[in-house]
């Protein structure tokens, strides 16, 4: 029989799992010599039985503990090689989340929705897809009039309760009868939303953009009302000193009309200097016509007095933002979306 001392001498030099099992095996495995020689002790006297069984009883406790501790240290080195591989750097910068913000868009028409309301302006959101009644005759365009030809849009295959193909808005004063009827008068109410059109791309027209209409019906309502609140809300809204220029214009669901231009200063970042920008059409407005208010179901005599505006939201955030294509807004590039 192998010596203790031996046994675990070869102990201390097995550095593998496989060469301690094996050894194990020879020892005290189910053949091993130790587990024989247990079986051996029937022939011997029960005096030398008694002896060679504490003998051998204590040499494989020793043995069983001595291979118990050699497995111990294996399985250590095995978690910490493996917390080694594992090993977090918590000194390591942390990876940056990217946050998502408003579109410039979405911000500019809140902001406008916003001092609106400061001004005593009701939000409304009008709908998208409307009837051709509610975008051209409603607002007095009969759907002959040469008006609709600027006008082209997408029509729907859906038809209304007139026979009509439904069509995607082409200005939110489509939404200006239905709110009218809705609330009667006197009225001051917003609507903003997307509007669409068969209009040719260029760095001031899209197919789809988005306007703001106004509707303000009152007694005593005068074209002077209207160019102090129009200046009030676009100085508000462009934080900056805004002139504001109005030319007569055509609408057919206003009389008189008018388009407003503005323009601001700014400061040259070559020279420093102090110039104005170029005028920039952002608005149609005008006196609401008596046809509309009598589609409306309100009487002209009693109440000739108001006015509308549809300002153009793409054009008022290029101006504000300084962005010289109003294409830019909708192209899809997240280098130009990520910039605000
Ligand atoms: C209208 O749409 C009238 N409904 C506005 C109005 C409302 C007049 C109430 C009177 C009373 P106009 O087509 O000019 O008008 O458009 C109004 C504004 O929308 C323009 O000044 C411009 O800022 C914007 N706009 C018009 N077409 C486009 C386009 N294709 N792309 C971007 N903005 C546009």
């Amino acid at each position: 029989m192998p010596e203790k001392n031996q046994i675990l001498n070869e102990l201390s030099a097995v550095s593998t799992k496989d060469e301690l099992e094996t050894r194990y095996q020879t020892y005290l495995g189910k053949k091993g010599s130790i587990t024989q020689q247990f079986k051996t002790m029937g022939s011997l006297s029960p005096e030398e039985r008694k002896n060679k069984g504490q003998e051998l009883s204590a040499l494989k406790t020793a043995l069983e503990e001595a291979f118990a501790e050699k497995e111990t240290t294996f399985l250590m080195s095995e978690i910490n090689a493996l917390l080694e591989k594992d090993l977090v750097d918590i000194s390591l910068p942390a990876k940056r989340l990217e946050t998502g913000h408003y579109h410039l868009l979405a911000k500019t028409r809140r902001e406008m929705e916003e001092i609106a309301q400061s001004m005593g302006f009701r939000v409304e959101m009008g709908k998208e897809v409307v009837s051709k009644f509610e975008n051209f005759e409603a607002v007095n365009i009969p759907i002959t009039h040469p008006a609709t030809e600027m006008h082209d849009t997408i029509y729907l295959k859906d038809k209304d309760e007139r026979g009509e193909n439904y069509v995607m808005r082409t200005h939110t004063s489509s939404a200006q009868n239905a709110v009218i009827k809705k609330y009667g008068v006197p009225i001051k109410v917003v609507l903003p939303g997307r509007c669409y059109r068969f209009d040719e791309m260029d760095a001031t027209h899209d197919t789809m953009f988005y306007q703001m209409e106004g509707v303000y019906i009152d007694k005593n309502i005068s074209i002077a009302n209207f160019k102090y609140v129009i200046q009030t809300f676009l100085s508000g809204l462009l934080q900056k000193k805004v002139e504001v220029r109005m030319r007569p214009g055509y609408f057919p669901f206003v009389e008189p009309g008018f388009e407003i231009d503005a323009r601001y200063e700014y400061l040259d970042q070559k020279t420093g200097e102090k110039k104005l920008s170029k005028w920039i059409e952002l608005l149609g407005a005008g006196m609401i016509h008596p046809n509309v208010l009598k589609t409306a179901g309100v009487n002209p005599e009693e109440w000739r007095s108001g006015f509308a505006f549809g300002i153009g939201v793409n054009r008022v955030a290029a101006m504000k933002y300084g962005i010289k294509d109003i294409r830019y807004f909708t192209n899809g590039d997240l280098r130009f979306l990520k910039s605000f």
